[in-house]
Parts: structure tokens; C-alpha cells; sequence
């Protein structure tokens, strides 16, 4: 028996308002990006009748780490444009079998469609991420314009990428002091991007997809998105910078840098700044 109505969720709320604000932001377009929830079975089953056979669907890896996890996902090809007009048909709540190598469809698709093609790097980074922190909830993956258009005149190591962003704006080391990664170019959709994402994510919880765009890790979306919007917004000033044809006359010194870690307590990613001086 459904108690509630899943669609005033809170869980589908929060879904179509980060779709929308996505597409807002022009970095969704078409069918772009994706985007996974993890939920608590108790938060599904206020709205839910879990006592019931749902269909079954192989997934092309296994994933036993993340056994009866319920995760709300964005479906494949669906615009994000169109889920907040009809969540049901855009997003798929699923759960992952007792062996993790299907999953079972608890609600929406309801036009039959399938869930994101981003499915195995969404799982894979949930299940990296769960590791490092129980409170883990959100992998986002958006077409952040400024990020990607940043891949294609920027150094693409983790090091340099990581500091210029920190450089460009002052709370950037303060949102992600575990700065960003960036993997090689690779074929989107497939295990391998999967995999890579999720070994990055180990110890990093902003991807970046060179010529593509972006992916985080988050304890809610406003977290998730958080990270991507800094990101961005310091890439957008890059871009700025870079179109003056200026020399950069001055920039956030590393020396500044070690201040702020110190003035909100976070600890720089290692090998990013040169060494800090001594007070003395
Ligand atoms: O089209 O963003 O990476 C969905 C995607 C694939
Ligand atoms: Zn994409």
C-alpha cells in the first residue's frame, strides 16, 4: 500500500529542482548530464510498498559493495528540462540485488526507458565514496561550460588544474581543499570512465571529464552541487582572464594559500602549494 505520494517527496523535490537549476545554468543540454541519490530504505518506504517482485534488469558489472542500496536516478536520455514536469517518466528509483549485479526497478521509467548511461561510474563512485564517508549521498554529473571550455587551453594534470582554480577565487580551497582531478579524455558511458572516476574518487570528490565535463560527490545535492559551482565559477574567471590577453599581473601566492588553510582549518591537497616559509 502507498501511505504518501512519492511525488511530494522530498527526495523528488530536490531532484527536479537540480535538474532545472542545471538546465538553467545551460550546462544540461539535450539529454545531458546525470545525476544518482542514494536514499535510506526508511525514506522509500514511507512512500513505497517494497513487499512486491519489481522487475529485474543485469547491470554490465557487479557491485556488491552496494547490495541493497536504493539509489533515485536520472534516466538515460531523458532532458533535464522535462523532469520537473514529469518526474515519473525522467527518473527511476532502483535497488541493487543481494549479489550487486542487477538492479531492480522500484518506480518511474514509465515509458520504459532505462537509467542513466552513466550508471556504472555513478555506482562505482557511490560505492568508493561510502567507503571514505557513511554519510555520502549525491554523484552529480553535469556539462559545466567553463570547466570544459578550461580543458582545452589548460595544462590537464591534477596539480596545475588544482591550482589554478584554488588561485582564482579565495574560498575555492576552503570548498574543496582536496582540489580537483582530471582524468584523460575517455568514452562516455563506459565502465572503464567508470572505474577511473571511482578510483579518483577515493580521495577527491570533484572529476574532472576533459572535453566533457564534470562529476562530484556529495552528503546532499546542495553539497554535490556546491563543489560544482565553485569549480566552475573559478573557471569562468580562467576564461576571463585568459580572452584579456593580459600578462597575469598578480595572483593568490601559495604563501596567502597556507593562511587560509590555517584560517578555516583545512588541509591542503599535498603537492599542490611550494612549501610554506616559516614564521620565523
Ligand atoms: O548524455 O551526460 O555523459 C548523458 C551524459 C553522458
Ligand atoms: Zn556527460
Amino acid at each position: 500500500m502507498n501511505i504518501h505520494n512519492i511525488l511530494t517527496a522530498p527526495f523528488i523535490q530536490e531532484m527536479c529542482e537540480a535538474t532545472d537549476q542545471l538546465w538553467q545554468y545551460g550546462w544540461a543540454e539535450r539529454n545531458g548530464g546525470n545525476i544518482s541519490y542514494r536514499l535510506p530504505a526508511d525514506e522509500v518506504q514511507y512512500y513505497l510498498n517494497l513487499d512486491q517482485k519489481f522487475p529485474m534488469i543485469d547491470l554490465s558489472f557487479t557491485i556488491p559493495e552496494l547490495a541493497g542500496e536504493f539509489f533515485l536516478v536520472t534516466g538515460s536520455g531523458k532532458y533535464f528540462k522535462n523532469v520537473k514536469h514529469n518526474p515519473a517518466d525522467c527518473l527511476a528509483l532502483i535497488r541493487i540485488t543481494k549479489l550487486g549485479d542487477q538492479y531492480e526497478l522500484i518506480w518511474g521509467l514509465e515509458n520504459g526507458d532505462v537509467p542513466t548511461s552513466e550508471l556504472a561510474s555513478h555506482l562505482k563512485c557511490h560505492a568508493v565514496r561510502l567507503k571514505q564517508d557513511a554519510n555520502h549521498r549525491v554523484i552529480l554529473h553535469t556539462h559545466a561550460s567553463a570547466i570544459s571550455a578550461m580543458t582545452f587551453i589548460h595544462e590537464l594534470t591534477d596539480q596545475a588544474f588544482t591550482k589554478t582554480l584554488w588561485q582564482m577565487i579565495t574560498e575555492c580551497l576552503v570548498v574543496f581543499p582536496d582540489g580537483v582531478t582530471v582524468l584523460p579524455w575517455m568514452v562516455a558511458g563506459t565502465n572503464e570512465l567508470g572505474e577511473a572516476s571511482a578510483k579518483k574518487m577515493k580521495d577527491c570528490r570533484i572529476v574532472v571529464w576533459p572535453h566533457h565535463g564534470i562529476m562530484s560527490a556529495g552528503q546532499s545535492m546542495d553539497d554535490a552541487f556546491g563543489l560544482i559551482e565553485t569549480a566552475e565559477k573559478a573557471a569562468e574567471i580562467y576564461l576571463k582572464i585568459s580572452s584579456t590577453n593580459q600578462p597575469v599581473g598578480q595572483t593568490i601566492t601559495d604563501q596567502q594559500l597556507w593562511a587560509l588553510a590555517d584560517a578555516f582549518q583545512v588541509t591542503p591537497r599535498s603537492g599542490i602549494l611550494e612549501a610554506r616559509e616559516s614564521d620565523d
